[in-house]
């Protein structure tokens, strides 16, 4: 221990690598969609979570953006090898989205509009882990990015970060989304560099 405070040298301590095993840092911010960009009026977006026995809980943009937000810097690590350090966002903690949910689920599975789907368990979207992030960088989330609003939940690969979140199913029983079904980790440990089924 030294004299000076723990903060001192930033919030990694020099022997942690801030980069993922196999990812190159990149300063731009790339665009990866699986198809085209839905465009989602705010006037009819809304944000549903639903659980194993049917109850729905649900938003519209005038009642998440009323929320409590939170703004997160991360870093963020795409499973194409591209990394992106201190990104920062606006949005509502799942925490809070998930606060008063009665719930005996396990596991999750992220709706977007445009179909795409992700699962994670239901554990890494609490914690203050996962946000409904609508703001990038001081402005609104731009579509391509996933605007209005998309899932954020930057300790895993950023596919399970879904873009346009429409909503979120609590279910018992894991069912893989989009990426899962194709090949890709069904858990996503960027620092476990897990990529593919099997890693
Ligand atoms: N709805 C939706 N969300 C998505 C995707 C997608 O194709 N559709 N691609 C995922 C993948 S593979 C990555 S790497 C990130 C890319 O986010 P970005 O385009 O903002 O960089 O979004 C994720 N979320
Ligand atoms: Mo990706």
């Amino acid at each position: 221990m030294g004299i000076v405070s723990p903060g001192f040298q930033g919030r990694r301590r020099s022997a942690e690598p801030a980069l993922p095993p196999g990812q190159y840092l990149t300063e731009d911010f790339p665009v990866l969609s699986a198809g085209p960009t839905p465009k989602v009026p705010l006037d009819t977006w809304e944000f549903v979570l639903s659980t194993e026995t049917g109850a729905e809980f649900r938003w519209n943009w005038a009642e998440l953006t009323g929320l409590p937000q939170e703004t997160p810097t991360v870093d963020l690590h795409c499973v194409t090898r591209w990394s992106k350090l201190g990104t920062s966002w606006q949005g509502v903690s799942l925490d809070l989205l998930l606060d008063g949910v009665d719930t005996a689920a396990r596991y999750a599975l992220v709706h977007s509009y445009g179909g795409y789907t992700t699962n994670l368990p239901l554990d890494d979207l609490r914690g203050g882990r996962a946000w409904v992030a609508h703001r990038y960088d001081g402005a609104p989330l731009a579509a391509e990015h996933g605007g209005p609003a998309r899932l954020l939940v930057p300790h895993l690969y950023l596919w399970k970060s879904a873009k346009w979140v429409r909503g979120i199913r609590l279910l018992v029983d894991d069912q893989p989304g989009f990426w899962e079904t194709a090949g890709y980790h069904d858990y996503g440990d960027p620092w476990r560099e897990q990529r593919y089924q099997g890693d």
